[in-house]
């Protein structure tokens, strides 16, 4: 990575909180009417909004993906826009910022961020598509998938679980109900909140069951002969998002391995010792916010300089890899899939089973 692009990302990142104030009091100064069309929570919104501008920012530029600031910038306009703020209004909360960061960055440092903003803005001229159900008409499971969601927005969650437990009866795979109904319908919730159509609390409601609902899973997936190889799962420190290295966790288990799942939030240096005590062949780690990203480089970075890890094979995923397919490489990991099923293919032909 050019140290041009580091240095602006850590200048950026270390002086968010000052970027983000000057920002909020420029767009003020110059858009008096904002006060009374926000009202006095308006600022506070303003300051956080651009808080997450810049974590974003800083953490495409430190990992060379413009397609990750792009990602978020596409995101950031749905969600405005399902809560009535237009596309026009983030285009001059962005130009604000380009002015502000013109004044407080050395000019080289300046002309890479501008370059990101910059391709934000070509995103934020372009029509933006409506996102899609995730759950389409061509899912196998598409039946059940939304019956299962239904259930959970009624807030039953004993006849969500009787669904799900009647179709393991009935012969459909773990692997099935696991990618093609919990997956879609978490991405679907995850949907409907950003399109303001469910609440916090729905989206926690349905987060809960559905892992409540997993567990109930746990006699099938214990249940298949060992094939001696041995993981570490976990999300890096800071990410809360913890279903998606489960599942992935959970497929693993099906086929033999022996799991050793940490959840959410885990320090570096729980990490560490964990792989060195297990004697994983395989740590999996695994970020949804894109500003966890660094998160991992470090982990990898900590790992690749402990001689005794040497032998340790690293995989990496989750929503930042999906945004931006190259990103896996650039944070140092031996690969990358975007869901459970593939990482297990991968994994498979990374390390084989011993003769
Ligand atoms: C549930 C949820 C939460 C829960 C998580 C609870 C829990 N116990 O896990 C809570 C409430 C904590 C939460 C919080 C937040 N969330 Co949230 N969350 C979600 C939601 C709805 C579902 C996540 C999920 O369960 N997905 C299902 C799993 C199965 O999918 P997955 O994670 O992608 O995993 C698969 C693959 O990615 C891959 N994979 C994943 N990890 C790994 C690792 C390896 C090694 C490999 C090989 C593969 C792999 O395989 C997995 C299985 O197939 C998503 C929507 C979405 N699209 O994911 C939003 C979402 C991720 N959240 C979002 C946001 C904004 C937040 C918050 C910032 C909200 C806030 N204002 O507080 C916070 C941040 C918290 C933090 N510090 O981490 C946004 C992110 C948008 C963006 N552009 O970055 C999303 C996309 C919602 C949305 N549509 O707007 N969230």
């Amino acid at each position: 990575m050019p140290a041009i692009k580091k240095r602006t990302a850590e200048l950026i990142y270390k002086n968010e909180l000052e970027i983000a104030t000057a920002t909020t009091e420029f767009q003020y100064r110059q858009f008096p009417e904002l006060e009374t069309k926000y009202g006095p929570k308006g600022r506070a919104k303003c300051l956080q909004d651009v808080r997450y501008h810049l974590s974003y920012l800083s953490e495409a530029i430190l990992s060379s993906s413009p397609l990750l600031f792009k990602d978020y910038i596409g995101w950031a306009q749905q969600m405005l826009a399902a809560r009535n703020i237009p596309a026009k209004d983030l285009i001059v909360n962005i130009n604000c910022l380009k002015e502000v960061l013109a004044q407080r960055l050395p000019i080289e440092n300046y002309i890479v961020a501008a370059k990101y903003l910059n391709g934000a803005f070509t995103q934020l001229e372009a029509h933006s598509e409506e996102i899609q159900t995730f759950i389409p008409e061509s899912s196998p499971y598409k039946r059940l998938a939304d019956n299962y969601l239904r259930c959970l927005l009624e807030g039953n969650r004993n006849k969500a679980c009787r669904l799900i437990l009647e179709a393991v009866e009935n012969n459909v795979k773990v692997q099935d109900i696991y990618l093609q109904v919990f997956q879609m319908v978490q991405y679907e919730i995850g949907r409907l909140w950003q399109l303001n159509q469910i609440s916090v609390a729905q989206e926690h409601y349905c987060t809960a069951a559905t892992q409540m609902i997993m567990s109930q899973l746990y006699t099938v997936i214990f249940d298949t002969e060992r094939n001696g190889k041995k993981l570490v799962a976990t999300c890096v420190a800071g990410d809360l998002h913890e279903i998606g290295i489960r599942m992935v966790a959970d497929f693993f288990e099906m086929d033999g391995w022996d799991t050793y799942y940490l959840g959410a939030n885990t320090p570096i240096d729980s990490i560490l010792k964990t792989i060195r005590d297990e004697k994983a062949d395989l740590l999996l780690v695994s970020a949804t916010m894109t500003y966890h990203v660094r998160a991992i480089a470090d982990l990898i970075t900590a790992v690749r300089a402990d001689a005794q890890l040497a032998h340790i094979k690293i995989m990496v995923g989750g929503y930042p890899f999906n945004a931006a397919p190259e990103l896996w490489k650039t944070v140092g990991a031996d690969a990358c899939s975007t869901n459970a099923l593939q990482a297990l293919e991968v994994a498979n032909k990374l390390i084989p089973i011993a003769a």
